[in-house]
């Protein structure tokens, strides 16, 4: 029998490159899109599958909506990526965020108990559910470290992964928490800083732009790539008993060791030149440092990432460059950067009061 998964947030990063992945082992794969006036298909479209998938119109907010599509669909393993994913945003949005999120997750489970309880399901859980604890100074963070969340993006994920827990041991759900670190890849969103930076890098080149406007250059994440993190998720899922598990590469860069890595690779080394310092683009509170250890998820699955810092900058440079030269060159295709605003003409609303 054809295995059926569903993918929640298919239009995203991860949820395209899952639904790939999940094609390629012979699985039919539905996901859920939100109603928008204007559909936000390009990554599927990018990777050739939006054919190939089935797409169930679903407000994660909304528990009709979400028992509606399970009902229907019946799948097998449920993959709930949708969320509310940017964490400055969260400082502006903390009602939508906790609702998206937390409750968005809330409805998911409840629905999965109610309609398909032996589905399997995979809860996107993040790095920043650790906030600063300070180990990092000594070590990369491990799944059974405690967290002090640092925005409320970072509580809404840390219910998340609670929620899964109290569903796995309370109702014997199959829930897989996946805490995942900061992964990146060509079909990042331009609001995260690794994809602006090599948005703007490119644009830079070829003539197109004169400055990449940042927040806090002192940032250290833990980058991997987008394609082998979900080969982890889906491993997470394949496996006997439902676990957590941290996905991470281990190592730790700085945002300015990006933005130096980034205009190495197109053969500028006076980037100060370029990069302009935008007060409005710091965060409320910024988690200072995040690292991970694999481990768990080397030992139990065998997986290991395999794309390393400079591999994954030289990726997206060269992938953001490409689509220039083509755009400049009239070539169509599916793709965001064209029509996305320049951060000079958004406005970032600082609460004061
Ligand atoms: P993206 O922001 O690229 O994608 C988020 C997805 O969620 C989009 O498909 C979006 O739809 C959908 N979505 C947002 N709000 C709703 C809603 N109210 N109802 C239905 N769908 C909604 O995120 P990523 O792919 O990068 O991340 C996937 C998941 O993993 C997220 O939960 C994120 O928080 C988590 N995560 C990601 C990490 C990373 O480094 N990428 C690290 C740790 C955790 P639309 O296209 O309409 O906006
Ligand atoms: P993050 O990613 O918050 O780690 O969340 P993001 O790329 O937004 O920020 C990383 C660090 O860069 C600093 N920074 C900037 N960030 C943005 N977005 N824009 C800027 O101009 C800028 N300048 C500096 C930030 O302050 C921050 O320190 C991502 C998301 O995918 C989450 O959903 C996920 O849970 C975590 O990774 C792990």
């Amino acid at each position: 029998m054809t295995r059926k998964a569903l993918i929640t947030g298919i239009t995203g990063q991860d949820g395209a490159y899952l639904a790939k992945l999940l094609l390629e082992k012979g699985y039919e794969v539905y996901g859920t899109v939100r109603r928008t006036s204007t559909p936000n298909l390009w990554r599927l479209q990018y990777l050739g599958i939006v054919d190939k998938i089935t797409l169930t119109p679903c407000e994660i907010t909304d528990m009709s909506s979400v028992m509606a599509s399970l009902r229907i669909i019946e799948p097998d393993e449920i993959y709930h990526l949708a969320a509310m994913s940017h964490v400055g945003a969260s400082f502006e949005n903390p009602i939508a965020t906790m609702e998206i999120n937390a409750v968005g997750t809330t409805i998911v489970l409840e629905a999965v108990r109610q309609a398909c309880p032996d589905a399997k399901v995979f809860i996107a859980c993040s790095s920043e559910m650790y906030g600063w604890t300070g180990i990092e100074v000594s070590r990369p963070l491990r799944e059974d470290d405690f967290f002090k969340p640092m925005s409320p993006y970072a509580i809404s994920k840390l219910a998340a992964y609670w929620l899964g827990k109290i569903y796995r041991e309370a109702y014997d759900l199959y829930v897989v928490n996946g805490i995942m670190f900061n992964h990146e890849s060509p079909l990042r969103g331009l609001e995260f800083v690794t994809r602006k930076i090599s948005n703007e890098v490119a644009k830079i080149t070829l003539g197109l732009s004169k400055e990449l406007r940042l927040g806090n250059l002192e940032a250290r994440r833990d980058w991997g790539y987008a394609p082998e993190y979900v080969e982890a998720v889906w491993l997470m899922m394949q496996q006997e008993e439902p676990d957590d598990y941290i996905l991470a590469t281990g190592e730790a860069h700085s945002v300015r060791e990006f933005v130096i890595e980034a205009f190495h690779r197109v053969g500028i080394d006076d980037w100060r030149r370029y990069v302009k310092i935008d007060p409005s683009l710091f965060r409320k509170l910024d988690v200072p440092c995040l690292i991970g250890d694999h481990t768990k998820a080397r030992e139990r699955l065998g997986w290991r990432p395999r794309v390393k810092f400079n591999k994954l900058v030289d990726i997206m440079v060269e992938e953001d460059l490409a689509r220039w030269e083509r755009w400049i060159n009239g070539e169509t295709f599916p793709w965001d950067a064209p029509l996305y605003p320049s951060e000079a003409r958004m406005l970032i609303k600082t609460i004061t009061h």
